[in-house]
């Protein structure tokens, strides 16, 4: 695989100081080595270059750094339809606002080629307000909202080149789901996984459901893997922590899962706050979780599908 990493250090999306390091640090804690060691060629194509403010209308709802994350949205999902030509891109946050981006540059270029474009979104949140239903204003609780095309976003957001399917959707991992995004959800046909589900069918049968899918319409798979899905003991580094999230063994047997499945086509890595790190664990697991995703296994036995 030739791995595209695609740095995108943004945290206007969210209220903690440290998310835009995210980059740096899983570049610093020796990312492009692992992946090299597994056998991919890997190109570090640096950070998308901030871009100055959208000018956009204003907004009745309180929305933080609108033009600034709204801008970030348009420069990163430009990024993303240019880098995923050919190659595996790997996009590195920064907060989830970047998913907003890299999610509607990939959706372009599938419709393009006349792929279905399916996204796990692995996650305690659903990120699934639209700017009208957010109460935090913070608008890394937005970004599946509007690549499901819900309403709200025109004039705000970058028009999308082309909405995610809805029924191609599945969030992983939820433990944290306002009001507004709970009644979303309920009429939408995005599949929504909470820790109780996890909990009662284990995360393989879960995943593996959805892999059948994918396999069965020859569809594209991006990973967005919030590292917020992961249990806080284990990756205390980041700036929205919600107990009882995913195990170690979960996490990597879903990973695990993915590379065997040879369907996933890109991934972004968000939510990683280096400054609320613990000597570097988080960043550390976050690797390790890559490596899964990218064909690591403990014995070697393992081979993508
Ligand atoms: N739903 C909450 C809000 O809108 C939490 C936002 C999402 N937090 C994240 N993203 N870390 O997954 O404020
Ligand atoms: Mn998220
Ligand atoms: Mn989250
Ligand atoms: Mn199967």
């Amino acid at each position: 695989m030739n791995c595209k990493l695609i740095s995108v250090p943004v945290e206007q999306g969210q209220p903690v100081p440290g998310c835009a390091l995210g980059p740096e640090a899983l570049k610093g804690a020796g990312l492009a080595d692992a992946l090299r060691e597994l056998g991919h060629e890997v190109v570090d194509l640096g950070s998308v270059p901030t871009p100055q403010p959208r000018v956009v209308p204003d907004h009745p709802n309180h929305l933080k750094f609108l033009p600034q994350v709204s801008a970030w949205v348009e420069v990163t999902a430009q990024a993303a339809y240019e880098a995923s030509a050919d190659g595996f891109p790997i996009f590195l946050g920064g907060d989830h606002s970047i998913s907003a981006g890299s999610v509607s540059g990939l959706a372009r270029r599938a419709a393009e080629n006349g792929q279905p474009l399916f996204v796990l979104w692995m996650d305690a949140h659903s990120d699934f307000h639209t700017l009208d239903t957010t109460t935090s204003g913070n608008l890394h609780g937005v970004p599946l909202a509007y690549l499901c095309g819900l309403p709200g976003f025109d004039g705000y957001f970058p028009p999308l080149a082309a909405p995610l399917a809805q029924e191609r959707v599945c969030i992983l991992g939820l433990r944290s789901v306002d009001k507004a995004e709970r009644e979303a959800l309920v009429v939408s046909p995005v599949r929504a996984y909470d820790m109780s589900e996890i909990d009662r069918k284990g995360i393989g049968p879960l995943l593996e459901a959805f892999l059948d899918e994918v396999r069965a319409a020859n569809g594209l798979l991006h990973v967005s893997f919030d590292v917020d899905f992961l249990d806080p003991p284990l990756a205390p580094g980041v700036g929205t922590p919600v107990q009882g999230g995913a195990t170690f063994r979960e996490a990597h047997l879903a990973m695990e899962m993915l590379y065997e499945s040879g369907l996933v086509t890109s991934l972004d890595v968000v939510e990683l706050n280096p400054t609320l790190d613990e000597r570097g664990r988080t960043a550390g697991l976050a690797i390790e979780l890559v490596g899964s995703l990218l064909g690591k296994t403990i014995t070697g036995k393992r081979r993508a599908a």
